[in-house]
């Protein structure tokens, strides 16, 4: 049997508790806006032998019918466990989609599966075949394994690779998802191997939405996903992901991509079914793959961005509609190609010589350089500054806010009323007066 892992125990306990006080200071947010995190790994076992394996997710059934449910083909395989007390093995045979304690007797295996366990699987045919180990993103704040004297078959207890110079359990090699290992402890009592979680929590503790299960179809290039909604009116869900490779870690908080926007939810649950699209593989060519739900209805701040959607596709905030204070608000400036947490008011993309800041006030696109003149109203009476200023419902209060967004060719339509401004007319702008207009100091 390998030795896999060997024990050094040093300052290394130091250093991750301190890394657990900044991960756990993370704020978590209202229940109904996100749902906490799921997803799956993808494990090959090789054909005829034995593969050395671990659940990185909390199965939503943890009973080994359903960890695998129906997932694996051919004779024999046999899903094989150590107990490191009584150092025996446990094992579970499948036939005919049912696994069995003993296959004469008939009598059905409850060997169940869970986070920190290793286990061999066996795989009976002459094919490698692909198994997706699916589940809730383990959040627990820390989480301990014993380690019996002599061997140990184990796996790294959270849902995301760790770099073996992070490890309290000093290793030979990076302890990867879904992977099993052999440990060979040397003292003759147990010892508790306990690691904090490594990424950081910032997610409800409950809720809805919330991915209740999670299914692969039998040619093993789709997940269905089943969300448990709350009902509400006009309830809408966001889809987002996140895939690792082998070689890379997870991280909760950010690094989320958009799989699917804006469904129509009409009830107490939805499945929706990840087939792979443009520029998202299909599951059969990822590592592992994670999910969250967001309310695509809930926007706080009204800015036209999601509360989920600021705080994990593009890190502004639910609370303030213009993030970075630039005069822009967060949804115009993603949907006009701008930064929302840069300002980036004086910029000028397209090159037409208007800001950014003035094309958001006239209502022009920042990305395209033909430059379209308008009127601009102005009201005394019923306008306001903050108005657009583009129709006479819109217009603004003073003739100086015009001008601020004037560009040669315009029009500026002054009602009629009284206006208590010094005001400097720019070249090719006209004035237009509506009724009596009287300017005074
Ligand atoms: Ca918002
Ligand atoms: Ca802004
Ligand atoms: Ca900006
Ligand atoms: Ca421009």
């Amino acid at each position: 049997m390998n030795r896999y892992l060997s024990r050094s125990r040093s300052c290394l306990d130091i250093v991750v508790c301190l890394t657990a006080v900044i991960l756990f200071a993370h704020p978590c947010f209202s229940d109904n806006v996100v749902s906490r995190p799921a997803g799956f790994v993808r494990v090959e076992l090789v054909p005829q032998g034995n593969t050395l394996v671990s659940l990185p997710f909390v199965p939503y059934d943890d009973s080994i019918q359903s960890v695998f449910d129906g997932q694996l083909s051919g004779v024999p395989c046999v899903v094989r466990k150590w107990d490191a007390v009584g150092l025996v093995y446990t094992d579970a045979t499948l036939q005919s989609d049912l696994w069995y304690e003993d296959v004469e007797s008939q009598t059905l295996s409850t060997m169940t599966l869970n986070p920190g366990e290793g286990f061999a699987v066996r795989n009976g045919s002459a094919e490698t075949q692909t198994v997706f180990f699916c589940g809730n993103v383990v959040l627990d704040a820390g989480s301990t394994v014993n380690l019996h004297p002599s061997l140990n078959l184990i796996g790294y207890q959270f849902s995301t690779r760790i770099d073996k110079d992070d490890v309290t359990l000093a290793s030979e090699t990076d302890l990867l998802m879904g992977k099993g290992y052999w440990y060979e402890e040397p003292g003759d009592e147990v010892v508790e191997w306990t690691e904090p979680r490594p990424y950081a929590d910032p997610f409800p503790s409950s809720g809805k939405p919330s991915i209740v299960q999670m299914a692969v179809n039998g040619d093993g290039d789709a997940m269905s996903l089943t969300v448990s909604c709350s009902g509400a009116a006009g309830e809408a869900l966001d889809i987002m992901y996140q895939d690792v490779s082998s070689d890379e870690t997870f991280v909760s908080g950010n690094g989320w991509q958009l799989a699917a926007g804006n469904l129509a939810v009409g009830g107490a649950s939805v499945v929706w079914t990840d087939v792979g699209a443009a520029g998202r593989e299909s599951i059969d060519n990822v590592s592992a793959r994670y999910y969250l739900v967001g309310r695509a209805d809930i926007d706080t701040d009204a800015d036209g961005l999601p509360d989920a959607r600021e705080l994990f596709l593009y890190a502004t905030n639910p609370d303030n509609p213009d993030t970075d204070g630039d005069g822009m608000p967060d949804g115009w400036e993603l949907a006009n190609g701008l930064n929302p947490n840069l300002d980036d008011a004086d910029g000028d993309p397209d090159g037409d010589g208007i800001s950014n800041l003035s094309e958001h006030l006239r209502g022009t696109d920042p990305e395209d350089s033909r430059v379209e003149t308008a009127t601009i109203y102005v009201d005394a009476t019923l306008g306001g500054d903050s108005n657009a200023g583009l129709s006479p419902a819109s217009a603004k209060q003073t003739i100086g806010a015009a001008v601020q967004i004037a560009i040669p060719g315009d029009s500026i339509a002054i009602a009629e009323g009284i206006y208590r401004e010094k005001v400097e007319i720019p070249n090719g702008v006209k004035m237009v007066a509506r009724g009596v207009v009287r300017l005074a100091q």
